[in-house]
């Protein structure tokens, strides 16, 4: 018999680390019995009982499982937090995250959220900038901020790359990036277009007297690779790098939030792959888990989703997201899966929302996430029928109407690239 770890009604101390599961046993096996093998193979137990541990360290250290609802195949569990590393978001994946959802026992299993505790909190820096250190950076202060992302993907050499950032810069973007999957390829060195596209950048810069930020991706091999293209940053006189957090991992991240910092670079955080695990509501790890692991670890703007876009994602969950960006106390919802969790003064994330947008979508994206968003438009700026820096312009129109509340078929009439644009997307 293993040890049992179902304690209804225990009360989590403030030290512990809780998580929320969902749960499906599979056939045959009882919910609490689900339960338990999972809260003993994430901390202390194994699949029989072991003789090495003694009883009063088996005390100390066992996971409480203090809410378990068969209904909705929910269970919450408080482990110690002596049962982790600090500082090592590794670790709490291989315990929380790891064997559990392998195991026979359940047919499905999702980690939904975790609660951290204060010395965790506190052993992590959080973002360095974050989003009052950007829109330092930026200069802008009073409203969302546009992005786009070079397209196509891949394809253009250097030279075409810093073109196509220089007219989205010109007309109008504060942010071009690079896309997830353009890192060093032949066609388009990670030199090469770091240097030209910056040069460019600091044209615009100079011929609209607006701040126009390159986020340039040094996604790769993190030592040595990834930490010297971020030098090749600093030395250029970048204020960002973007990395592809999922693919490159969390080790490889907690490395680079320590060499941003010194090279003094703002990181966006594309989140590419996340799917992997996130998308499958009853099994893996939700997107709202790797959110909170960003903001721990601290980078300083991340793709939370659109709403309106390409990408899937149901409203309630996004704004999930932008809520564990932005707020210092998020509140508890049971009705969303989404636990209590004070960040204890860590800095707050930029929301990015990013994926199938269009000019056209800009009301409904500030009426959904209002002026703490960075918009990014890929397609929708670079299909513009007058071309890439029109379509940067017509997002700045688009943004401008709605701002003032004015519609953008009114304020379309004496912006032609907005008009143009409302030609193009515009649903009939
Ligand atoms: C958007 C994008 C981004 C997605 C990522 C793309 O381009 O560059 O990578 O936004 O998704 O490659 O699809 P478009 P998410 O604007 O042309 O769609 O933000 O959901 O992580
Ligand atoms: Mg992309």
């Amino acid at each position: 018999m293993l040890r049992d770890y179902i304690d209804i009604g225990y009360s989590p101390k403030g030290t512990d680390l809780i998580c929320e599961f969902h749960i499906e046993p599979s056939a045959g096996v009882n919910f609490e019995e689900a339960a338990t093998h999972m809260a003993g193979e994430s901390s202390i137990d194994s699949w029989t009982e072991i003789a090495t541990l003694s009883p009063e360290l088996a005390e100390k250290l066992k996971p409480h499982v203090f809410f378990a609802d068969e209904k909705a195949q929910t269970v919450r569990v408080a482990y110690s937090e002596d049962l982790f590393e600090l500082g090592s978001v590794p670790q709490v994946l291989s315990a929380v995250a790891g064997n559990i959802l392998s195991m026979k026992i359940v047919d499905n299993l999702r980690l939904q959220d975790i609660t951290f505790p204060k010395s965790m909190l506190s052993s992590f820096k959080g973002p360095n900038f974050g989003l009052p250190g950007i829109r330092k950076l930026v200069e802008v202060q009073d409203r969302p901020l546009i992005g786009t992302i070079v397209k196509p993907k891949v394809g253009l050499n250097s030279e075409k790359h810093a073109e196509v950032a220089y007219n989205s810069f010109a007309g109008g973007c504060d942010l071009v990036k690079d896309d997830e999957n353009l890192t060093d390829q032949k066609f388009n060195g990670f030199e090469k277009r770091a240097e030209l596209t910056l040069k460019l950048a600091e044209k615009a810069e100079s011929e609209t007297g607006e701040k126009k930020m390159y986020l340039c991706n040094v996604t790769a091999p993190t030592c040595k690779e990834m930490i010297r293209r971020m030098n090749v940053l600093k030395d250029l006189g970048a204020s960002y790098a973007m990395i592809d957090i999922v693919p490159v991992g969390w080790t490889a991240i907690q490395t680079l939030r320590e060499e941003a910092e010194d090279a003094g670079l703002a990181l966006h955080a594309h989140r590419c792959m996340h799917s992997a695990y996130t998308r499958n509501p009853r099994h893996g790890i939700s997107m709202l888990v790797v959110a909170k692991l960003c903001r721990l670890v601290g980078l300083d703007q991340l793709h939370i989703g659109t709403v309106v876009g390409k990408m899937h994602g149901e409203k309630h969950e996004v704004l999930n997201l932008r809520d564990q960006c932005v707020l210092n106390k998020v509140p508890a919802d049971e009705s969303q899966h989404v636990l209590a969790q004070d960040w204890g003064g860590l800095k707050p994330m930029f929301p990015v929302a990013s994926g199938g947008l269009a000019p056209t979508m800009i009301p409904d994206l500030y009426s959904i996430f209002g002026k703490d968003v960075i918009m990014q438009f890929g397609g929708g700026i670079h299909a513009h029928p007058m071309g890439t820096a029109a379509g940067a312009t017509a997002c700045r129109q688009a943004l401008e109407a709605s701002l003032e509340g004015i519609s953008l078929q009114n304020y379309a009439k004496d912006h032609k690239e907005l008009e143009v644009a409302l030609g193009k997307w515009l649903k009939k």
